[in-house]
């Protein structure tokens, strides 16, 4: 029998079914204006190494100290996936084996935390992640969580408060690290509170890892005890997460990811991990990432002009809220609206929100899809322009289907499926 690896042909004989599944798929990351802050356009190189026969392979262990024979290949890949994020991030030891970002940070509490310690992390209803001590998630019920947040004027995270809180609660280890906040975290100042309280520092960057790897957002590496991050943001990677730690804890993190929450390794996505990290490293990546720091503040700022009231009044990143309470919409009926419109974004709660979440009061808007796409300041400009049709009327479906085809064309003026079928064919 002989495989066409990783042939869309082969799929389409194969399952059609979901071969056009994968095509809409296709058809709706092409045609639309995807502003979701988490996500990103993946290159065909990282796409086809995460589509690769990688995943046939058992690889329990790590590189030279497996559980299986075969592996020298797999060996190679997790060995530079290791030596790029190290060259990138500078960190004592590298784990590329979480298969997420919730894994990596699970890793990272249960390599020197007890069931029952206290955590101390930023509210998810002001910024903060489910992971990072929410009551729903295993974070919240394995630990006794605490939580800071953002000062209800300012809108940025009140570090004084944090201070008072960590010397209230005592936690046995401070998390760092937000989905939805728009400012330059203080990674020193979080340092100054863990140690003052005995805690150690987790942070938590996979929101911003493309902007720190660019060197446009401080690194908590000097600073944190442990620092995670998802690969798939701002880093613009396979979907998956990274570990990283001071030396005196790598062999209890290595020992917590395997054996102690995970299996066997996804020696593909492994593979895809270093393809995207050596694109960390070019000159281009740097450009790139300026790009959407800059693409977000003009989208930011262009909101404001409208009369759009933009949370803590700006962004130093890739991502910005916009509170819509004065606007006489829902953050859950501005996405509907801009959904229907070409315009992709998530209903987000602001800071203080008094709508529950499956409503919220905002929305959030990132800019590393578009600037994947070579979109500039001018397509902000035009998008801000877009948004603001649709949210002034947003029930009208006559301006949802006029700026739908508008979005359309935008997007087609920046095209980036060229090589889509070259990479998976
Ligand atoms: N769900 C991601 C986000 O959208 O920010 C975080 O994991």
């Amino acid at each position: 029998m002989s495989l066409a690896v990783g042939s869309l042909k082969a799929l389409k004989a194969a399952d059609p079914a979901v071969y056009e599944a994968i095509r809409a798929e296709e058809k709706r990351q092409r045609d639309k204006l995807l502003l979701i802050a988490s996500e990103n356009f993946a290159s065909p190189a990282v796409l086809a190494a995460q589509g690769c026969l990688m995943t046939n392979k058992y690889a329990e262990g790590y590189p030279a100290r497996r559980y299986y024979g075969g592996c020298q290949n797999v060996d190679t890949v997790e060995e530079l996936a290791i030596q790029r994020a190290k060259q990138i991030f500078g960190a004592e030891h590298v784990n590329v084996q979480p298969h997420s970002g919730s894994q990596a940070n699970m890793a990272a509490y249960l390599s020197v935390l007890k069931t029952g310690d206290v955590i101390l992390g930023m509210d998810l209803s002001q910024g903060g992640h489910l992971t990072h001590g929410s009551r729903v998630n295993f974070s919240g019920t394995l630990f006794r969580s605490y939580f800071y947040g953002v000062d209800r004027t300012t809108e940025v995270i009140d570090y004084d408060a944090v201070q008072r809180i960590a010397e209230e609660c005592r936690p046995r280890m401070i998390v760092v690290g937000a989905s939805a906040y728009s400012r330059i975290l203080d990674f020193p100042r979080f340092r100054t509170i863990a140690q003052s309280v005995g805690a150690y520092l987790l942070v938590d960057m996979a929101h911003i890892a493309g902007l720190i790897a660019a060197g446009l957002h401080p690194s908590p590496v000097p600073y944190a005890d442990f620092v995670t991050t998802t690969t798939h943001k701002t880093l613009r990677g396979p979907r998956g997460g990274i570990i990283m730690c001071k030396a005196e804890h790598a062999k209890a993190v290595d020992k917590t990811i395997f054996p102690g929450t995970q299996g066997g390794p996804l020696m593909h996505v492994i593979a895809a991990k270093a393809v995207a990290l050596n694109e960390a490293l070019s000159p281009a990546f740097k450009l790139y990432q300026q790009q959407v720091v800059a693409n977000a503040r003009t989208l930011a700022s262009g909101l404001a002009q409208r009369g759009y009231r933009v949370v803590s009044g700006g962004t130093d990143t890739h991502l910005f809220l916009v509170n819509l309470s004065g606007n006489g919409v829902t953050g859950k009926e501005a996405e509907t609206a801009l959904d229907a419109a070409g315009i992709t974004v998530n209903k987000n709660a602001v800071p203080y929100d008094e709508k529950p979440p499956a409503v919220a009061s905002g929305i959030r808007l990132g800019t590393p899809i578009v600037s994947t796409r070579g979109m500039r300041e001018p397509e902000m400009n035009e998008i801000v322009s877009l948004i603001h049709r649709v949210l002034e009327r947003p029930q009208d479906a006559r301006v949802q289907r006029e700026v739908r085809k508008q979005a359309k064309a935008l997007c087609g003026r920046f095209p980036i499926f060229y090589a889509y079928d070259a990479a998976l064919v």
